[in-house]
Order: structure tokens, then sequence, then C-alpha cells
């Protein structure tokens, strides 16, 4: 349950939640009650609501007992608080079963976002939810009444730790993403939206999915696009979008001025990685619904709906193309046969391997060495930024899967993206948009590519990385290291929590990659935190090191300080000139100063 209280001293709300994390079962489409990850004993989690201005604390309480998890906050800059970006190995170390951490952070972005487990492949087994960030002085404001959020998610009826399993053992060169079962809408089927007719609403609507993009339309209704990933945007209209995963829409509906039917809202699954297959797309369909006693009507077709092209939107705060490109990085998506034996997906020519210590901590601890790649390892692909630079980066697709891909703590400039089978052709300055889309999150096509820029001002470590579950575990992902030296100094100012380096020290059956799941009988039953050994683990004791040795040298440096400074204030008692009863202002006749 939320907690609000105000702050003291900036009368700014802080929202506080208790998260405990459990095993428990969900039979969202009707066709299989399966283990799925719950908050609170509930399944769908609950929605994250704040405003513009709000802290957020959320204490998340581990009680799956044969996992680690963690919480990230998708699209939410984490200024400042890089080390609350909830990314097991880069920003934290996760959060063992048993133990417990607390995100805190303040947000200063409206718009729509969500949060999911940044833990291994654990999301899709059903730790994500949305995130409402409401905004007082919303350029929108007054031009709707009401609030809906919608999420759409694939759904698989097999666990994430078997999906895995069965996607780095099969055979041949080719890697086959696994088919989801069903579509969710608000992690259900046949959802029904009370409505009311003539009625002007703002949906939020956020694709939770692991892995497939959905297209969604309303039947007989246009949308009003006003915001994407969370930035403002000029009005557009569109009679259907589509969400990559990890992508967010903020759009206006108004209702029809009667109540004679209802229409149907439909997410319908992206083919697209599944081309070659023969099976129909999924859907899932839901209402709104304007009259109860009316029959819901059948699902009305979707032919000659085009998608509406996102490119065309138009940031309302109309930042201009960033110029002078300070660093320009070139990636290449790609996939080969590794050492392993397993072929994996890549930026370039190395699959990304998780680091034994979080990058971040390696960013806090290697002084003037942490603007040296080699820091880092290889295999985390490690891209270093120097402070406020203007980063471009240059992103082609060599294969012909589509690919959604996240930037943590940033939104990016979209300068261009190609075409399908665009390839190699080469892309000018003529090409790129003057006032360019902005988002968090960008679909790269088919042989396609993008030109993105951002400018490096929020030192932190971020991973940049497709949103498509299986391939970020199979290796396509990248590390961001902003501004380490930067970094450092922020954190001299405000040290980090202890909470960090009590996760490092926890439970080390927890990073288990044979993530075997508990049987449904199993999450039936009462957590208990008392099976659990708290043996120490050589891996977790050197991160959990390099973390506390400075938040000791600031605790010992603040008792320093204070010892200076008491005896500071001594030695000064003595030198005074004693107070005399003219200068006393206790005594009457005395004017006080
Ligand atoms: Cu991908």
């Amino acid at each position: 349950m939320a907690v609000l209280f105000f702050s003291r001293a900036s009368y700014s709300r802080v929202i506080s939640h208790d998260f405990v994390v459990a095993w428990g079962t969900a039979n969202p489409d009707g066709r299989l009650e399966r283990p799925v990850i719950q908050i609170n004993g509930q399944w769908p989690p609950p929605t994250i609501f704040a405003d513009v201005g709000d802290n957020i604390l959320i204490n998340v309480v581990n009680r799956l007992r044969d996992q680690s998890t963690s919480l990230h906050f998708h699209g939410l800059f984490m200024n400042g608080t890089s080390h609350m970006d909830g990314t097991s190995h880069v920003s934290q170390c996760a959060i063992a079963p048993g133990t417990s951490f607390t995100y805190d952070f303040s947000i200063q972005q409206p718009g729509t976002y969500w949060y999911h487990s940044h833990t291994k492949s654990q999301y899709p087994d059903g730790l994500r939810g949305p995130i409402v960030i409401r905004d007082p002085e919303s350029p929108y404001r007054g031009q709707y009444e009401e609030e809906i959020v919608l999420s759409v998610s694939d759904w698989y009826h097999l666990p994430s730790s078997t999906l895995i399993k069965n996607y780095d053992t099969a055979p041949g060169m080719m890697r086959h993403d696994p088919f989801p079962d069903s579509v969710l809408l608000n992690d259900t089927q046949n959802l029904k939206v009370l409505v009311r007719s003539e009625t002007t609403y703002l949906v939020r609507l956020v694709n939770i999915g692991a892995i497939a993009g959905q297209s969604f339309w309303i039947e007989n209704h246009t949308m009003t696009i006003v915001e994407v990933d969370g930035v403002y945007t000029q009005p557009a209209e569109a009679r259907k979008i589509n969400l990559a995963a990890g992508q967010r829409y903020g759009f206006l509906v108004t209702t029809k001025n009667s109540t004679w039917s209802n229409f149907a809202m439909v997410a319908e699954l992206d083919m697209q990685p599944w081309r070659h297959q023969e099976s129909p797309a999924p859907i899932v369909k839901g209402w709104l619904v304007y009259n109860e006693s009316t029959e819901l009507s059948s699902l009305g077709s979707d032919d000659g709906i085009f998608t509406f092209d996102e490119m065309s939107l138009v940031p309302l705060d109309r930042q201009p193309l960033l110029e002078h490109v300070d660093r320009s990085i070139s990636i290449v998506i790609d996939m080969h046969r590794q050492a392993d034996g397993i072929t994996h997906w890549m930026f370039n020519s190395d699959a990304y391997q998780l680091p034994e210590i979080p990058s971040l901590y390696a960013a806090l601890t290697t002084g003037q060495n942490a603007t040296n790649a080699a820091v880092y390892g290889s295999a985390s692909q490690p891209f270093i930024l120097d402070h406020n630079e203007v980063v471009e980066i240059k992103i082609r697709n060599k294969h012909m899967t589509d690919h959604p891909i996240h930037l943590h703590g940033h939104n990016f400039q979209v300068l261009h993206r190609s075409a399908v089978k665009a390839g190699k052709d080469p892309v000018s300055k003529t090409d790129f948009a003057l006032i360019p889309l902005r988002r968090d999150t960008l679909l790269i096509k088919d042989r396609g590519s993008a030109v993105l820029r951002f400018r490096a001002d929020n030192p932190g470590v971020w991973l940049f990385h497709c949103h498509m579950e299986w391939h970020a575990h199979s290796g396509l992902v990248a590390t961001i290291v902003e501004a380490p030296l930067q970094l450092q100094q922020q954190n001299k100012l405000a040290h980090l929590p202890i909470d960090t380096a009590k996760a490092c020290i926890s439970s080390p059956q927890a990073d288990s990659s044979d993530q075997s799941m508990i049987s449904v009988n199993e999450t039936a039953l009462p957590s208990d935190d008392k099976g659990f050994s708290w043996a120490f683990n050589k891996q977790r004791i050197l991160p959990a090191i390099l973390v506390l040795i400075p938040f000791l040298l600031i605790t010992a440096g603040i008792a320093f300080w204070f010892f200076r400074r008491r005896h500071s204030v001594k030695s000064t008692e003595y030198t005074l000139v004693p107070i005399t009863d003219q200068d006393d202002p206790s005594k009457e006749g005395n004017a006080s100063i």
C-alpha cells in the first residue's frame, strides 16, 4: 500500500511503497494457471502513480526464495542517482532472497513509464507494471477530463527459466525467439473500460512485454498522440499505433455523443520476428463500454487503417537537432556463434557478459582510471563519454529481425531511421530531421539503420540494449559510462546508501543461472526467510568492499570534521574577550543585534 507524506523541507510529496516480491500463480489468458512473480500477494503488480517533483521510496523485500531480483524504472533518468537504476551487476548487486533494498529517487519527468525487474530474464514471469507521472503544469491540462492506463504485453505459458534454457540449447546457427502464447491488455483479456459519452480521456499506453511489438487501435475512434516515451508532442492524429517492447504513448480520445454501441480496443502481436510462421497473429481485445446493457460488438475490421509513423512526431518543446557532434559511436547489430558454442546476438563483435563487479562501482572506485575502458572489462562493451559532450550513435542492423533499442538515463533524438533493408545506404545531413523525435526506445528495422544523438549531461553508468529480453540475455547489450569523474564528484557529495553494500554481501545461491522454477504447490506456501544460507560469497565481497571503502572514508571524514570543529570552537572560547555587562544582550537596556 502506498504511503504519502510531505517532506518538511521542500513540501514535495514522498511516495512510499513496500513491495514484497514473491511467487504466486495467475491465469491471465484463461488458458493456464502458472507461477508468476507477485507484489504484496497480488498479480498484476500495482501501477505506481506520482507527480512531477515527488520523491519515490520503494522498499523491495525479496521473498522469491530461488532468485535474486531488482527493479528498474524504465525511462526515468535518475539524475544524480545512477545507483537507483536497478540494473543487476551494473548499478547494484542483485537483491538476494531474504533481503531487501530501498529505491529512493526523485522524479522530474512527466509522462508514462514502467518498472520491471532488471535481473537476468526475470520480468516476463510477471514482475513489471506501469508508472504514471502526472504533471500539474501539463500543456494538455484542461483538454481531458479523465485518465485511462493501459498496458499491452505478450504472455508465455512457460516460465522464463525454461524459455531461456530452450533458447540457449536450440540446435542450428540461428536463434529462434520463443513464440508467445497470447497477448494481454491490462494483464487480462476482454477488458472492459467504462466510459462516458462526449468525454475526452488521456490514455496512457505502455508495452510491458518480454519481446513482442503490438499494434493497437480502437474501433471507430481516433487517437490524438500528445506524448511519446515521456516527451510531450505536438498533437498528432492516429488510427493505429505500433509499440515495440518498452515503448509508451499518451493520447487523447474523445468518446462519441451517443451510447448506442460499445467499441473494441485491439492489440495485435507484431509477427515480424516470426514472419515465417504460418499461425495467425495473436490478438487481445478489450472494450470501451458506453452502455453496460448493450451487447459488446463483434470485432471490427482494421482494413484500411494505416499504422502511424512515429518519425513524424514533433516534440512540443521543439528542441532543435543537437549540432557539433563531439563523439561518434558506430554500432552494428550482429549475430555470431561464440566460443561457448552458442549463437549470440551482439553489438559489433562481442556479446555482452555481466561483469563480476557492478560497472557503476568500478566507475566510482578507480579514480582517474575510470575513464579507461579496460577498467570495466571488454565483455561489458563499455563506451566512455565525457561530460556534456554531444554523442552520436549510428546503429545498423545486419539481420532480418527488428530490434527495439533502449538507452537508460536519457532519451535521444532520432535524426534518421531508415526503411527496412536499407543496408549500408549512406545517410547525409540533409536526411536529418531539424526538430527530431525524442524517445528512449526505438525500433531498428530489418537490415535498416538509425542515427541517434544525445548530450552526455547525466553522469552515471547506463545500459544501452535491445528490449527483446531473449536478445538482451543473449548479449545485445552495451555499457555507457558517462562522465565517470563527475560521477565520482557527485558521489563525494552524496555517497551511496548502505543498502548498496548490503546487497553485495548477501546469499550466493541467488545468482545461480540454473533458476529452476518452484512448483505451483510450493508457491502457495507462505514465504519464510529462515531457510536461507547467509554465507559470504567471494564474488560479492569485492564489490561490497569497493562500496564500503568510500562509505567508511566519508563517515570517518565527517567524524574528523566534527572533532576538528569541536576542538576549534573550544580553543576559540579561550581567546574570546569575556562578555561584560555592557555587551550582554540579556541585560536590560542593552540592544540586541
Ligand atoms: Cu533484439
